[in-house]
């Protein structure tokens, strides 16, 4: 029986993903689920072959370069992987993996539940029934932006962006879409095509942001783009928060350009731009869009798929 291959796990994995790791390898588990820094990182990975690690590592270029040789893949609990300098790591011939598609369904649904949030005040009813503030029934009591037969711009029509659309024809939303180029016709499923950003925001009553954090579509929701939005419009953002330039959408809550906001993701979180928490027309949630312990155990098992096709010598199924 040959020894186990040793790994390194940067954070705590859901019970299930753990024994199974346990199992498999010979596992190097952070059970207080410390956070790691460059140095602490480094230090854990001597004596490793691989990394099963998670978004927020900070896996750059330089602490890529620095790794021991011995590592020759990183499996990122995640189908983000910005916090990754893949290119570094290709360079230096290790292999990173990610876990697309299984966090698809749960993605969406906090998508849908923030452009329900705060469209229909959801967190200011929460908080007004919990503080006793509610005095009763009147016919003008906080209404919100009504959803049914509304347009739904979609910025990023990827698999979540495409799941959302799924969800968003329930509630009879008319489906528009930018992407890096037009979907073929069974994915497109009816939405409507525009070829830039500016043509999408200008019919987008709501808008999704389901695109993932590159350099090109960083601060992608600015001040320029958010006067193309219609009066009123309601801002969704499930996919990173450096996508939004938070000043441009803070002064476009205030003014009422932008009527609500549901997010889920923050550019810096968790310490997350405190304007937002005084905002009453933003409802805000702490980045839970693949929380369900399904779709973490399928993470979870998505990365050791691609570590045991990668240490038995086969192509991993989500190599990048
Ligand atoms: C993760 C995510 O929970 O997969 C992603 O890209 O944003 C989340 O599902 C997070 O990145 C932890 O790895």
């Amino acid at each position: 029986m040959p020894d186990k291959h040793r790994i390194l796990c940067t954070r705590r994995m859901p019970p299930n993903v753990e024994a199974r790791l346990g199992r498999d390898y010979d596992a190097n588990l952070n059970p207080d689920d410390r956070i790691h820094s460059a140095d602490s990182l480094l230090a854990a990975s001597e004596g490793r072959d691989g990394i099963l690690c998670a978004g927020g590592d900070p896996l750059s270029a330089e602490v890529i370069e620095r790794l021991p040789d011995r590592i020759r893949i990183l499996a990122t609990y995640s189908v983000g992987y910005e916090h990754i300098a893949v290119e570094a790591a290709k360079a230096r011939g290790i292999v990173v993996t990610n876990t697309p598609d299984v966090l698809n369904d749960a993605t969406a649904d906090i998508a849908m539940l923030c452009l329900l949030g705060a469209a229909r005040r959801g967190a200011e009813g929460d908080r007004m029934v919990r503080a006793g503030e509610w005095v009763g029934w009147h016919s003008t009591m906080m209404l919100g932006v009504h959803v049914t037969g509304k347009r739904l711009g979609i910025f990023g029509m990827g698999r979540i962006g495409r799941a959302v659309a799924r969800r968003a024809r329930g509630f009879d939303m008319e489906i528009h879409y930018h992407n890096r180029s037009r979907l073929a016709p069974a994915l497109e499923d009816d939405a409507i095509w525009h070829d830039t950003p500016e043509s999408l925001l200008a019919v987008s009553d709501f808008l999704s942001i389901n695109a993932p954090s590159t350099p090109t579509t960083r601060r992608f929701l600015n001040a320029d783009r958010i006067a193309h939005l219609p009066d009123g419009a309601v801002v969704v953002n499930t996919a990173r928060g450096d996508l939004v330039d938070d000043d441009a959408l803070i002064t476009a809550l205030r003014s009422g350009k932008v009527a609500a906001a549901g997010l889920d993701v923050f550019a810096g979180e968790p310490n997350l731009d405190l304007r937002y928490r005084a905002l009453e027309n933003t409802f805000l949630l702490p980045h839970i869009g693949s929380a369900s312990l399904e779709t973490r155990d399928a993470m979870g098992y998505c990365c050791l798929d691609n570590l045991d096709a990668f240490f038995a010598g086969g192509p991993c199924p989500n190599a990048l």
